[in-house]
């Protein structure tokens, strides 16, 4: 399948030209400023890099090409029910169009195609003389309590010998305008292989029941889609968990490029790292507390709260339940974002979905009252920027419901739906050839000998 390359590739010398005119028009002109502040608060507010794929507004919140996540609900094509699938999704971040039916098939069969055959080749080189070692064998070297995130990274790293980008730069006869095509090869492998790598974690380092713990190369059902299939070779079969996996890959997948994830990936990428190398360093700061880790320590924190609440979720006592733990010195997980100013709208799609699959959830009746109880917390301490829930607080509490209870497993999820924003804006930036980037940073020496 080459119609997505294809339509690439056509774009491609437009969106050259385009980026050219802007530079030989508008190169000289200021974007903003950059303050002690903002060179001192993580560089917050700066704008200093091009992003193609999605665009954050504090206010409006995530737009995916233009789209907000009810409009990718209601315009992306291939939908099994109600939600979007990501296939869908990687085809719009990538040619900026909304694709057809067919379209989204065609990218859907490409991906499984690639997965299936990436599962089998594992699986037979298991049963067979292991004259090749494959990333499987390195997963089964780490002790099994290795981190779930660490052995995600791992095995991206441990499959860079697959990378069609690295032979072909190492064989010296690519040239720059080709280079695209192999990160889009290496970028398509991985987004397919990493639901398999991700399952093959889940069931043998997370689970822990016996029955359905398991250390075999997982089947791919290639006649799903992969959202489907990813949830069916952790384990789980129900239409309705099928569903969420769909939204969660969705909705995960990009949040603009200053992100650490996203900013990783890029930055690891523009010194021509090939995809394997540039999404573990994605996927290594994904793997923090205040960023992709907070959903495992939410639902940490629901548990802890509701061992402490026993069953009273009246206003009084969650609100001491939540001044408690900042008083204990933490954040409250799930709470506050760098860039939005509102209710992020990937925690109001999530809980739409609650609403309807799952109102009589108990969990789902404490994070209710949490939504209507944390943000004057937070208010209350006069330092949050932003008092309202993030995509983070609500994802763990919709797994736990359809039997995903192993929460350090949850960033992984992220981690697989991420690599479909990441991965696709490596392709673009290679395409329309981005510099390496290389900002400069100065010493506070430097800044007090400036200023005083
Ligand atoms: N609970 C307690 N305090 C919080 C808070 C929260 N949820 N959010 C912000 N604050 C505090 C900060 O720690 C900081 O305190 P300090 O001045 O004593 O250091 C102060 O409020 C100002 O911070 P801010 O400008 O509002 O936020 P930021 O841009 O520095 O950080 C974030 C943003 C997300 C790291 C922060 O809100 C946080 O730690 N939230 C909890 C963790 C979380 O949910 N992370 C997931 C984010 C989404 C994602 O990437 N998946």
């Amino acid at each position: 399948f080459d119609g997505l390359k294809a339509q690439i590739e056509s774009q491609i010398p437009s969106e050259i030209a385009r980026l050219k005119a802007l530079k030989t028009k508008y190169g000289q002109e200021k974007v903003g400023e950059v303050t002690v502040n903002m060179l001192m608060g993580g560089m917050r507010g700066i704008v200093g890099m091009l992003y193609e794929t999605s665009l954050l507004d504090a206010n409006d919140g995530i737009r995916f090409r233009g789209l907000t996540i009810p409009e990718l609900q209601e315009k992306l094509p291939g939908k099994r029910d109600r939600e979007p699938i990501p296939e869908a999704l990687l085809f719009l971040l990538l040619t900026n169009k909304v694709p057809t039916e067919k379209e989204v098939e065609a990218l859907r069969a490409d991906l499984m195609e690639r997965a299936e055959k990436f599962a089998k080749e594992c699986a037979m080189n298991d049963a067979g003389n292991k004259s090749k070692k494959n990333v499987f064998d390195a997963l089964r070297a780490l002790p099994e309590e290795t981190h779930p995130m660490t052995q995600l990274s791992a095995a991206c790293l441990a499959m860079q010998n697959d990378s069609k980008f690295l032979k072909m730069y190492a064989s010296g006869t690519m040239k720059k305008t080709e280079y695209w095509k192999y990160i889009y090869e290496d970028a398509l492998d991985l987004i397919a292989k990493l639901p398999v790598v991700a399952a093959y974690i889940y069931k043998r380092s997370c689970v822990k029941e016996a029955a359905r713990k398991s250390s075999e190369v997982p089947t791919v059902d290639a006649s799903l889609d992969l959202a489907a299939n990813f949830s069916q070779m952790m384990g789980f079969s129900s239409n309705e968990c099928k569903e969420l996996m769909r939204l969660y890959l969705t909705i995960h997948a990009d949040h603009e490029g200053g992100n650490v994830s996203a900013h990783a990936t890029h930055l690891v990428g523009s010194a021509l790292s090939d995809p394997y190398l540039s999404f573990s360093a994605g996927l290594n700061g994904l793997a923090g507390p205040l960023h992709g880790l907070a959903n495992q320590e939410v639902l940490k924190w629901l548990k802890e709260a509701q061992v402490a609440l026993k069953g009273d979720y009246s206003a009084e006592t969650v609100k001491t339940f939540v001044e408690n733990t900042l008083k204990s010195g933490r954040v409250v997980p799930g709470y506050g974002h760098a860039v939005l100013r509102r209710t992020d709208p990937r925690y109001e799609c999530q809980r739409e979905f609650a609403l309807k699959h799952m109102p009589d959830d108990e969990m789902f009746q404490l994070v209710s009252r949490l939504y209507e109880i944390v943000p004057d917390v937070l208010k209350a301490t006069g330092k949050v920027q932003n008092p309202w829930p993030n995509v983070d607080a609500h994802s763990g509490v919709l797994l736990q419901h359809f039997g995903i209870k192993e929460e350090n497993f949850y960033t992984v999820m992220f981690g697989v739906s991420r690599s479909i924003g990441c991965l696709s804006q490596l392709i673009l930036s290679r395409a329309h050839g981005y510099a390496i980037e290389r900002p400069k940073s100065v010493t506070s020496k430097w800044l007090e000998e400036k200023f005083q």
